[in-house]
């Protein structure tokens, strides 16, 4: 360090070493990935994919999350299709090793969705199916509420945030509006959901407008929603003679349309806002002033991408109201296959990689070096990573006492009876008896307490997911 002061109470150095990670985090991902099916030894020639665009997305998201807001106590599930990112990130922190992500998609390496089964690098909720992890997050905190409320936690720490990282595709599947009414109707606090807008999906790009939709459905259950649009340079071109027209164009600006002039760069924004907003005062003297590269710089200038407005908005959710964050983003951001419509399995070719690798300033062989190629030193990114709150302590997994349960269990009484109305008896008996096993049993059945004679047991609470 040339500076004496300590690096975390130097906010030029934070923003610094925040954006080196930002870049090393994109590139750790997406070499992942591409080591995976182009250098590693492929014995049968079957595929291996990944899926480099939909990481890129959310790199600097995550990268504000895990390296500066979040806490140890705080939980997230992370979409399925970034858990490169994830992988990344925990091989920056010292908690996976350049083994596994070697391995990735392979047998006992890094997997391809974050897997709290078969990654051991401290994943919280499994994702892989779409919209899974989204739900869970969200009952993951009604289920923290009821550990609270029961006086069944071991600590007084404050109650995590339970964060989702949601992709907008995964909105179309029902069981995310399922769980957000019976959120609604558990009051649910401490959770957010990211949703990383990049409006493309699988196969096609997300309708236009849809999200006048969502964002009404979430108000309507009573979360807050926080819109990042555009980023700082976006936000200052803006202000800048011609800037309402250019902000009213890119408003209007269908996502197919977007996407496309995203993927063929500078040129195609030129020719295309020099055709829309000709004649409008300004636009000529601000597109001459910008070269192609600078041009698609700043058109993609979205604030899901830019670090420090993700940061800003982060940290001013200070209160325990849930939370939903649209972050406009790109898919394949800071990638040649940014915006392709064809990129959700689309992979980097090897030219493309080696030019990437250049950009990134590594030399080949140095892909894993966890700081090569970044305008910080090693010894200052180590000093940062060592004050990286959500690393604060070394596990963040807590082991449950174990909770005495009878050898067995009375059979019950009577000759003949459904094993419905069995298993309700059971039940009830171990209610009964009461205790510290009685103190933890809950029902999850929804809306079926009568019908499987769970009505008598005093600790059943119907309609309440997740066991304690
Ligand atoms: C339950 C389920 N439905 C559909 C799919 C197929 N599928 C895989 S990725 C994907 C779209 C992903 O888009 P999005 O969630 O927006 O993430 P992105 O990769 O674009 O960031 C779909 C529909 C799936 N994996 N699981």
């Amino acid at each position: 360090m040339n500076d004496l002061r300590a690096p975390s109470s130097d906010d030029a150095f934070r923003a610094r070493a925040l954006r080196a990670l930002e870049k090393k985090v994109l590139w750790l991902s997406t070499w992942m990935i591409h080591q995976a099916n182009f250098v590693r030894s492929n014995r049968d020639g079957m595929k291996i994919g990944g899926h480099q665009a939909s990481s890129a997305s959310v790199a600097t998201l995550m990268t504000a999350l895990y390296f500066d807001v979040l806490r140890p106590v705080d939980r997230v599930a992370v979409k399925p299709h970034a858990s490169p990112v994830f992988h990344a990130i925990q091989y920056l922190l010292g908690r996976q090793t350049r083994d596994k992500l070697e391995r990735f998609r392979a047998l006992g390496g890094a997997q391809s969705y974050p897997s709290r089964t078969k990654d051991t690098d401290d994943v919280d909720f499994s994702t892989g199916s779409v919209s899974l992890g989204v739900a869970m997050a969200l009952f993951a905190s009604l289920a923290q509420d009821y550990v609270r409320a029961k006086g069944l936690g071991k600590d007084a720490a404050p109650p995590g945030r339970m964060i989702a990282l949601v992709g907008d595709a995964e909105l179309d599947e029902g069981n995310v509006h399922e769980a957000l009414l019976e959120a609604w109707k558990h009051d649910v606090r401490n959770v957010w959901w990211v949703i990383d807008y990049n409006r493309q999906s699988l196969d096609s790009v997300i309708i236009d407008r849809l999200f006048d939709k969502i964002e009404a459905m979430f108000r309507n259950v009573g979360w807050r929603v926080v819109t990042l649009k555009y980023g700082r340079e976006l936000e200052a071109a803006f202000r800048r003679p011609g800037g309402q027209a250019l902000r009213a164009w890119i408003d209007g600006c269908p996502n197919a349309l977007y996407s496309a002039l995203v993927f063929k760069g500078g040129a195609a924004w030129r020719e295309r806002l020099a055709h829309d907003l000709a004649g409008v005062a300004g636009i000529e003297t601000w597109l001459a002033a910008h070269d192609d590269a600078s041009l698609a710089r700043l058109m993609t200038n979205l604030a899901g991408h830019d670090l420090p407005t993700v940061l800003d908005a982060f940290h001013a959710l200070t209160d325990d109201r849930p939370t939903c964050l649209i972050a406009y983003t790109i898919k394949g951001y800071g990638l040649p296959i940014a915006g392709h419509k064809d990129n959700h399995p689309g992979l980097m070719t090897e030219e493309q990689m080696d030019r990437f690798r250049a950009e990134n300033g590594i030399v080949p062989g140095a892909e894993w070096d966890r700081f090569a190629g970044l305008d910080v030193p090693a010894a200052d990114l180590e000093c940062f990573l060592a004050t990286v709150p959500f690393a604060a302590s070394p596990s963040r997994r807590h082991l449950a006492e174990r909770v005495p349960v009878p050898p067995a269990l009375p059979v019950p009484e009577g000759e003949r009876m459904s094993t419905q109305e069995g298993f309700g008896r059971l039940l009830i008996e171990l209610s009964r008896a009461a205790g510290p096993l009685a103190d933890r049993i809950v029902t999850t059945s929804p809306d079926v307490t009568l019908t499987t004679n769970l009505a008598a047991c005093r600790t059943c609470v119907s309609g309440v997911a997740g066991p304690a």
